[in-house]
């Protein structure tokens, strides 16, 4: 791993060990905290769903595993974060980690549905005349990032909580999440901003607007290029919630030394919401010509898509391109130099990777 801070802890895995497999594993997945990660007994642990409910629910994982049937989806999360440094490189960003392309991992979540829950609190579409609701989720980990400090939270259109896709997760590929991950209960929301995933999750409120949240309200919100992050207060810039159309590299590595010839190349796209990942092509000579990599499994839109091909590379220096296209046609953007904004979210420019070819001794 490759730890950006130690104290709270955000770590993200090299290219080569997010490459291995479709599915991360739990000490290979990224990691990001805003505070302290906390210790909690899961047996006194319980879940208050309150606010435009019909009744108040007070629920223990007991009760979630007992009255409410099990589910499981295959989701990547990804950081609003992720590839950052592709910005820091147009220009800095201060007090912000420089995730390269590993703020993004994918697991199997299994729990129950946040719509079963809402469903047993009498919360229908129409709670909170629905225009603008939100369903808020709150987590005892406090955060001195936060203006002021204060526990994290967020939260999503109750429309998206209500469409069955959003999971209250207690394991993670199989074993119980860990207390980093957010054990005893974390949100996934899948094809949504790693930031709305809240863990170890322990209110969820029904409300008329989206959560007053420092994650909610300040962070995570797209400002424009001039804004002044330090001034910036709730409902400036963009709020983020689906996640944009993104691609990385991941082998060969940037600057890394191959032989001349046949080069595999790999990566992953992910296209964000419900959307799919249609094509990838990658470019071995920055963007001269370009060929279509083949697609891995699809596993649903929830999930990215690995995707591989070879290129023939002559010996000297090149630089690799790639560049993902969605189900509706649409492309990533070509350069980091029109996307740079003050938070450094949404690096979603075509990846690059400069590699040195020697020359082949055969
Ligand atoms: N309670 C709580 N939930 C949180 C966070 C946090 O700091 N506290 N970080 C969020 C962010 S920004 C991301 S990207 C994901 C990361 O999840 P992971 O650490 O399991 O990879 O968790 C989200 N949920
Ligand atoms: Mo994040």
């Amino acid at each position: 791993m490759l730890v950006h801070e130690a104290e709270p802890f955000n770590a993200e895995p090299t290219s080569a060990a997010l490459g291995t497999n479709f599915l991360t594993a739990t000490d290979t997945f990224y990691s990001r905290n805003h505070g302290p990660i906390p210790t909690l007994d899961p047996a006194a642990w319980r879940l208050d769903v309150d606010g435009l409910v019909g009744t108040h629910l007070w629920l223990s994982l007991k009760d979630l595993r007992e009255q409410f049937t099990e589910y499981s989806i295959t989701a990547t999360v990804q950081c609003a974060g992720n590839r950052r440094a592709a910005l820091i490189a147009v220009r800095e960003i201060p007090g912000e980690d420089p995730w390269r392309d590993g703020a993004t991992s994918t697991a199997t979540w299994a729990g129950v549905r946040l719509a079963d829950v809402l469903a047993r609190a009498g919360v229908t579409a129409t709670a909170g005349d629905a225009q603008g609701a939100h369903v808020a989720f709150d987590a005892p980990d406090v955060s001195q990032l936060a203006e002021p400090p204060q526990a994290y939270g967020g939260s999503i259109p109750l429309s998206k909580a209500l469409s069955g896709e959003v999971l209250l997760a207690w394991s993670m590929n199989g074993v119980p999440l860990t207390p980093v991950h957010g054990a005893p209960l974390r949100v996934i929301v899948p094809g949504w901003i790693g930031a709305r995933s809240v863990k170890w999750l322990n209110r969820i409120t029904v409300q008329h607007t989206p959560s007053e949240n420092y994650f909610q309200s300040v962070a995570y919100r797209l400002l424009p290029p001039e804004a002044d992050p330090d001034s910036a207060g709730p409902g400036d810039g963009l709020s983020l919630g689906p996640i944009a159309l993104n691609s990385a590299i991941l082998s060969p590595a940037n600057d890394a030394t191959v032989v001349a010839g046949l080069v595999q190349v790999r990566g992953y796209a992910f296209a964000g919401d419900a959307r799919a990942v249609a094509r990838v092509d990658v470019s071995p000579d920055e963007g001269n010509t370009w060929v279509q990599a083949d697609l891995g499994e699809d596993h649903g839109p929830w999930a990215w898509r690995m995707w591989s091909t070879e290129v023939n590379l002559p010996a000297g220096d090149c630089v690799l391109l790639a560049r993902a296209w969605d189900g509706t046609a649409a492309a990533q953007p070509s350069d980091a130099a029109h996307l740079w904004n003050p938070k450094g979210y949404v690096s979603n420019a075509w990846p690059r990777a400069t590699v040195h070819a020697t020359p082949s001794t055969m």
